[in-house]
C-alpha cells in the first residue's frame, strides 16, 4: 500500500539525515516522495515572508513563476494549479474523487492541511526547479500576528507586475477590499492567537475548549470547530475574501470551495501549521491525540510526479523529523 510505503520512507529519511549516505541507496526502493528533500543537506526552511525583502526576493519571485507555470498546466493534471486548489475545494463538476477533501470543523483540520501543504510545496518546488529557481525553495509563511508591516498582506501579493514587467499571478484585485490590496492592517483583535494558545486539549468530543477541533469522523465540514481554526484562521480568511458576495467575486479566500485558488492561502496556512508546533511547544500537558481514529486516518494527495500518495496523521506529527521541514 502506498500509505505504508510513504510512512516507511519517512522513517528511512530520518536515518538518512542522521548522516549515512549509504542509506541513500535504500531510498530507491521506497516511494520517492521523500527522496528530493533527502538530497538536500539539511531540512527545508519555511521562512517568514516579511523577513524577506519585499516585494521580490528569490523565494517570492520563484513562487510567482511556479504558480504561473502550474496555472498553464492542464486542469486534469494533478500538479496543475486548478487541480491543487480543487483538492481543497471547488464548485467545478464533474467532480474528481480527490476533490473537495479539505477537513474543517474537526480534529482532522490540522493534519489534513499539513499533508496538503506538504505535497503542494513539493509540487511547487519541482516547478521552481524547472524554471531554475532556488533548490531549497520552501513555502514562506505569513505571520499576521505581528506588528506592522507583518499584519498587512505581503507585498508580493499586491503588486501587479513581476520585476521583468510581466503579469504577477499572485496579484488578485478581487480580494475583498481595495484597502486589503493597499495595505489594510489587521487589528490585534483579528489576529490574536491568545485564546487558542491557552487551550490545553488538542481535541474534545464536541470541539469546545479544544485547540484542534471535535473528535469527528472525516467530513469536509464536520461541525465541531477548534479554537485556532475559528480565530484567527477563519477571521483572516473572511477578511481577505468576503463570504458575502456570490461566486467568490469578493475574493476567493472567504469561501472554502474557492480559497485555495488564491496563492496567499498557502502562506496563511503555513502559519496556521506553524502555530500547531508552537502550541505543542508550550508544554503544560499539551499533546497530540493518541486515539488510533486520529493517528491512523489516511489522507491522499498527489506528489510532484502526479502520483497518488497517502500519509496518515501519525506520519506528519513531527514536521522536522518526518517531513524534513522547519520554520525559520
Ligand atoms: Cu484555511
Amino acid at each position: 500500500m502506498v500509505g505504508e510505503t510513504t510512512a516507511l520512507s519517512g522513517l528511512k529519511r530520518r536515518g538518512f539525515l542522521a548522516g549515512a549516505g549509504a542509506v541513500a541507496a535504500g531510498l530507491g526502493t521506497t516511494h520517492d516522495a521523500h527522496a528530493a528533500t533527502a538530497q538536500l543537506a539539511g531540512p527545508l526552511v519555511r521562512r517568514d515572508v516579511w523577513s524577506l525583502s519585499a516585494p521580490w526576493n528569490a523565494y517570492t519571485e520563484a513562487y510567482a513563476r511556479a504558480v504561473r507555470l502550474m496555472q498553464q498546466r492542464d486542469p486534469r493534471d494533478p500538479t496543475s494549479w486548478a487541480f491543487q486548489a480543487a483538492i481543497h475545494g471547488t464548485f467545478s463538476s464533474p467532480e474528481d474523487p480527490t476533490w473537495n477533501q479539505c477537513q474543517h470543523q474537526s480534529w482532522h483540520f490540522f493534519p489534513w492541511h499539513r499533508v496538503y501543504l506538504y505535497y503542494f510545496e513539493r509540487i511547487v518546488r519541482a516547478a521552481v526547479a524547472q524554471i531554475g529557481g532556488p533548490s531549497d525553495w520552501a513555502l514562506p509563511y505569513w505571520n499576521w500576528d505581528r506588528p506592522f508591516p507583518s499584519n498587512t498582506l505581503p507585498q508580493a501579493f499586491r503588486v501587479p507586475q513581476l520585476p521583468d514587467g510581466s503579469e504577477n499571478p499572485l496579484y488578485l484585485p478581487l480580494r475583498r477590499t481595495d484597502a486589503m490590496m493597499a495595505g489594510f492592517q489587521f487589528t490585534t483583535r483579528q489576529t490574536s492567537t491568545v485564546k487558542a494558545m491557552r487551550t490545553t486539549q488538542f481535541a474534545t468530543p464536541d470541539g469546545r475548549r479544544s485547540f484542534g477541533g471535535g473528535m469527528q469522523p472525516v467530513a469536509q465540514f464536520a461541525g465541531a470547530l477548534g479554537a485556532m481554526e475559528k480565530q484567527p484562521h477563519n477571521v483572516i480568511h473572511v477578511q481577505i475574501g468576503s463570504r458575502a458576495r456570490p461566486n467568490c467575486t469578493g475574493g476567493w479566500m472567504g469561501v472554502i470551495k474557492c480559497a485555495a485558488n488564491d496563492p496567499v492561502f498557502f502562506l496563511h496556512h503555513a502559519n496556521v501549521d506553524r502555530l500547531w508546533d508552537v502550541w505543542l511547544a508550550q508544554g503544560g500537558g499539551r499533546a497530540n491525540p493518541t486515539d488510533t481514529a486520529w493517528l491512523n486516518q489516511p489522507f491522499t494527495m498527489y506528489d510532484e510526479n502526479g502520483q497518488p500518495v497517502t500519509l496518515r496523521s501519525r506520519d506528519v506529527v513531527d514536521t522536522a523529523g518526518q517531513l524534513g521541514v522547519v520554520y525559520g
